[in-house]
């Protein structure tokens, strides 16, 4: 028997929408309950002990934190696997989660940074990141080939971004990165992937960017404001 489940969420963090893709997949029922980061509530940092989401918790057991331990444990109380069988298989694809993990972070660099020139090497790393990545890749669709892992629902929520700022501004962060775009495309069209986030999600993010007052913010404004005026030009 599994315990009753309540996933502690933000509406836009990459981490709580691997742990609600790894919820869908394995078909767990759950309650999903929102906070306002930039407000916790009390009992919400009693039970996460770094004030992040999402944490997990578990009628009858407790809290539990950290993306990557919360998806690994509703694997192991499920049948079946997001996971290779294969120990080093298995090793490679966490090796491969942590370089996600190290990639939320370089994209939180991309819209945080207040210069051009931070802005500029966060791109370019992301660049570099996904050559890097791309050299891993071998068909697809899925990053183990035919099977979908725990690994595609990590990789789901970092392109998404992605997917968001391509309608705003031409980042070309995928240069020479086609199997990753390959990816990419499948897994926009994943249903666990698509139903992680509400359907107001990119104008969230758009916001979310815009309002950091970062060098990326001022991109989102320019093209959200451009966009403004071709719509009343041509009105
Ligand atoms: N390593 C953590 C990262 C989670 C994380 O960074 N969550 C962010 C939102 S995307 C958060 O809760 N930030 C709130 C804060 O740092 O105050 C995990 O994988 O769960």
């Amino acid at each position: 028997m599994i315990p009753e489940f309540e996933l502690i969420t933000h509406v836009l963090c990459p981490y709580v929408q691997r742990s609600v893709i790894a919820l869908q997949e394995k078909r767990i029922p759950y309650r999903r309950t929102d906070i306002d980061l930039s407000n916790k509530p009390d009992w919400f940092q009693q039970i996460s002990p770094l004030g992040k989401v999402p944490v997990l918790v578990a009628e009858g057991k407790g809290a539990l934190f950290e993306s990557a331990v919360i998806c690994e444990y509703l694997d192991e109380v499920t049948p079946g696997t997001l996971h290779p069988e294969d120990p080093w298989r298995r090793a490679d694809h966490r090796a491969w989660i942590d370089f996600g993990s190290g990639i939320l972070s370089e994209i939180a660099r991309m819209y945080s940074g207040a210069t051009r020139e931070a802005f500029d090497t966060a791109c370019e790393t992301l660049r570099m990141r996904f050559r890097q990545l791309d050299e891993r890749l071998d068909n697809g669709p899925w990053f183990a080939g035919e099977t979908f892992c725990l690994i595609d629902a990590v990789y789901g929520p970092i392109f998404r971004y992605f997917d968001v700022f391509d309608t705003a501004l031409d980042l070309d962060i995928f240069q020479n990165a086609e199997k990753v775009q390959l990816w990419r495309s499948h897994l926009r069209t994943r249903e666990s992937v698509r139903q992680a986030v509400t359907a107001d999600y990119p104008e969230r993010l758009l916001a979310f960017v815009g309002n950091r007052g970062s060098y990326m913010s001022s991109l989102i404004e320019g093209a959200i404001h451009e966009t403004g005026r071709k719509a009343v030009n041509s009105g």
